[in-house]
């Protein structure tokens, strides 16, 4: 949808803590970058926090957190609209409107339910967390959403669920298409390279957090999980370890994964990964300084004022939502 000749971007990022690199390389370096050529909406999706059993206390101290990660990573508030989406009730009216028109047989596939169930147990909340997350980007007629691409499936599923709504009530939504990036989309476990690198992982040494000293970097890579077989190579199935780093290494610095290949194929994996910790130094160095500065006053402020403009603006939309079913006025 084009407001102002510009398109609009969209995106949500999960209160839970521990945020790493590979939540930054996956997902908010394109949230920054989108922020100058559309019209920028970031959410702090705290509805979809509570689907696995959290303390008050520590959600609420996160949701804070996260906002200040945000900023620091470069989230501008004067370009980009940042709230918490328990703060504008109308997310949670669309998600019941679009379950309506979810089959079961749809959810019952979705890949993270399936992981997350098993890991937590089933809820509701957690059964229709992809219609939520469809709620949150329809609500704002989303075109595009930065994603990693453990989310791929949840936004195929918010096209189908959007498409279904246009062919039954009329075109109100248009189709967002995920952005997920060539290099990094899915850093992998430190610890267990097979597995994503998660906020939920309890090993503190299978991610590195966006916030850790330089020496907790150096120790976690140095330690990083790789195979005996000395020759640095991108090889996913052979050596996915080394696979990972390389990757890493590429989107900390920009060079193309081959070269790194190229450089280090013969260096033996210590040499390697003392290059890699630094390379991921560097690139975390000047968001945790950023992070330091934050004051949480300030970022309350900005939360008030993101949370009235998404308001006004989500009651527009979600008016002619109301109006298309039928559930207008009396
Ligand atoms: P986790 O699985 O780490 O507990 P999550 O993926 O459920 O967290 P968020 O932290 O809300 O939830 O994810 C924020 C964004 O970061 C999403 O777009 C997600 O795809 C992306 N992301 C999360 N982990 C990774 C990763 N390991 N690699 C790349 N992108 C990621
Ligand atoms: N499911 C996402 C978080 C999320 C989201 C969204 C992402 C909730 N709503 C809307 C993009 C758009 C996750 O777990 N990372």
């Amino acid at each position: 949808m084009t407001v102002n000749g510009k398109r609009k971007v969209f995106s949500g990022v999960q209160p839970t803590g521990n945020m790493h690199i590979g939540t930054y390389l996956g997902a908010f370096r394109n949230w920054v970058k989108l922020q100058h050529e559309y019209e920028a909406i970031y959410c702090v999706v705290d509805l979809h926090a509570l689907t696995v059993p959290v303390d008050p206390a520590e959600l609420h101290r996160n949701r804070i957190e996260a906002v200040k990660v945000l900023l620091a990573v470069g989230i501008d508030p004067d370009k980009s609209l940042v709230y918490m989406q328990s703060q504008v009730p109308q997310h949670a009216e669309l998600a019941w409107i679009l379950g309506t028109m979810t089959p079961t047989g749809v959810l019952n596939r979705m890949t993270q339910f399936k992981e997350k169930s098993a890991r937590a147990g089933a809820n509701l909340g957690l059964y229709s967390y992809p219609v939520l997350m469809a709620a949150d980007i329809l609500l704002h007629r989303a075109d595009l959403v930065p994603v990693g691409d453990d989310q791929r499936q949840h936004l195929e599923m918010t096209r189908d669920v959007a498409e279904r709504f246009n062919n039954r009530y009329g075109e109100v939504f248009p189709l967002p298409e995920a952005l997920i990036p060539e290099t990094a989309a899915r850093v992998m476990s430190l610890t267990d390279p097979r597995a994503k690198m998660s906020k939920s992982d309890p090993n503190p040494r299978s991610a590195i957090l966006m916030l850790d000293t330089a020496d907790d970097i150096r120790k976690k890579i140095k330690g990083a999980v790789t195979d005996s077989e000395p020759t640095v190579a991108h090889d996913w199935d052979a050596k996915p370890g080394i696979s990972n780093l390389l990757e890493l290494m590429s989107a900390a610095t920009g060079r193309p994964v081959d070269a790194l290949v190229g450089e280090y194929a013969a260096t033996g994996y210590g040499v390697f990964k003392e290059a890699v910790a630094e390379a991921v130094i560097e690139l975390a160095a000047p968001i945790k300084a950023r992070y330091g500065g934050l004051d949480d006053k300030e970022v309350a402020v900005l939360l008030e004022k993101g949370a009235d403009d998404a308001r006004s603006s989500a009651e527009r939309h979600q008016a002619e939502v109301r109006a298309a079913v039928g559930l207008d006025g009396v």
